[in-house]
């Protein structure tokens, strides 16, 4: 059903998540506060990771497994907190400062000036531990402006695990607190992985979270790279005592589903865990992981290259958001090749965008009708000149 709102076809809908009710027009509306568009709007309430037969939710269900087989304390299990969340959730509470980039309309989709499309699963520990959970596990969609590739998707799927202890967990080890969280995470995240893959290569980076101290990021070596799986640390103080833990230390961390599942099943670009095609669907089990993913047919990208002078409200962000608005899921990939600044100070970017569809080859007229509309949105939305 369709109806004419601010003189812009809407198609009308309302979903319920996580017991919130939401109408389309909540959300994706002509309003400077947001920025949300409407395919992003058609992802809420997907719940990849709720479907037993999905990757995603295969997955999920096989790191559940884990938590269940190694502790005897039971870790509480949330995966239908709504995604809509408040700025304070998202930010605030996990301490984010006022000035990080993450907070900008550039990395982050607003519904309004107070609330956001969560773009982590973090925004829900503080309530969680108020509510006196010490052992928790949440997953859900979270959401991102981000860049276009094989491993980036502005909808994406987390989870979160956090782990509370006692004073009397760490005193008796001879470590501090700190330290003894540290080494239990780590111990947590390889016991996982080694339960998840067996044999893989990993290895640990020191990282930065603003609600973890110290942090750290593991990477697996996948496609003949290394690609970061998760982000993890020691807890805050702060947080915890803002929290109700007054003597505690904790540790957490935010794994990405998709980018384990890829590894996991042999699932190349990122975009298939969107495919209602069955040639895909139709290859995963409920409870298996052993499955290789097997590719039906390749079909060939096609590339466009555009260059144009950039101004200085440019960004990379901005620029996906309208390949993705036009193209889709059949923008493949967008990448700067080639970036001058002139004798005037003017500079110029010059993109590669691949094109390519998951299901069906596409043709010359399909391919150039999508370029010649990015080349026009660049110039109208983005004010730059192409050149
Ligand atoms: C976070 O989101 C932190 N909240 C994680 C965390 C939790 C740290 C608790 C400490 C304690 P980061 O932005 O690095 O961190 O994202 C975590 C993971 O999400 C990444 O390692 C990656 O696997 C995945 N990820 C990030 N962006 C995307 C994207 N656009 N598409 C797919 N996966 C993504
Ligand atoms: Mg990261």
């Amino acid at each position: 059903c369709t109806r004419k709102k601010n003189g812009r076809l809407s198609v009308l809908s309302a979903l319920e998540l996580g017991g919130v009710k939401i109408a389309r027009d909540d959300v994706v509306r002509d309003d400077p506060t947001n920025n949300v568009p409407d395919s992003i709007f058609s992802k809420l309430g997907m719940q990849l990771h709720k479907r037993n037969q999905h990757p995603i939710g295969i997955l999920k269900n096989a790191i559940y497994e884990y938590f269940d087989a190694s502790y005897s304390t039971k870790f509480d299990k949330f995966d239908d907190l709504c995604p809509l969340v408040s700025v304070k959730q998202n930010f605030d509470d996990v301490l984010v400062p006022a000035d990080h980039i993450s907070r900008s309309y550039n990395d982050t989709y607003y519904v309004d000036s107070g609330t956001v499309l969560r773009c982590h699963t973090s925004a829900h520990q503080a309530e969680l531990l108020r509510d006196g959970h010490t052992h928790f596990l949440v997953t859900g969609d979270v959401y991102r402006r981000d860049s276009i590739d094989s491993t980036h998707y502005p909808v994406f799927h987390q989870m979160e695990g956090f782990r509370v202890f006692s004073p009397k967990e760490w005193e008796a080890s001879g470590l501090d607190g700190t330290s003894y969280a540290a080494e239990d995470l780590k111990k947590c995240l390889e016991g996982l992985a080694r339960h998840l893959f067996g044999a893989v290569e990993m290895r640990w980076i020191d990282a930065y979270f603003p609600f973890t101290n110290p942090s750290f990021e593991l990477e697996i070596y996948f496609q003949e790279k290394w690609m970061e799986v998760l982000g993890c640390g020691v807890t805050e103080q702060e947080i915890l005592r803002n929290n109700g833990q007054l003597d505690s230390v904790a540790w957490a961390f935010g794994l990405g589903l998709e980018r384990l599942a890829m590894v996991l099943f042999d699932i190349p670009d990122i975009r298939l865990f969107w495919t209602t095609d069955e040639r895909f669907t139709s290859q995963f089990t409920k409870g298996k992981m052993g499955i290789k993913f097997k590719p039906f047919s390749k079909f060939p990208p096609c590339y466009k290259d555009m260059s144009f002078w950039i101004n200085e409200s440019f960004t990379e962000n901005n620029l996906c958001e309208v390949v993705r608005g036009v193209a889709g899921d059949l923008a493949e990939e967008v990448q700067l090749i080639d970036n001058f600044t002139n004798k005037k100070g003017m500079t110029s970017h010059c993109y590669r965008i691949a094109y390519r569809s998951m299901e069906r080859s596409l043709t010359d007229e399909e391919i150039n009708e999508l370029q010649r509309k990015v080349r026009e949105q660049v110039e109208t939305k983005l004010n730059v000149e192409l050149r």
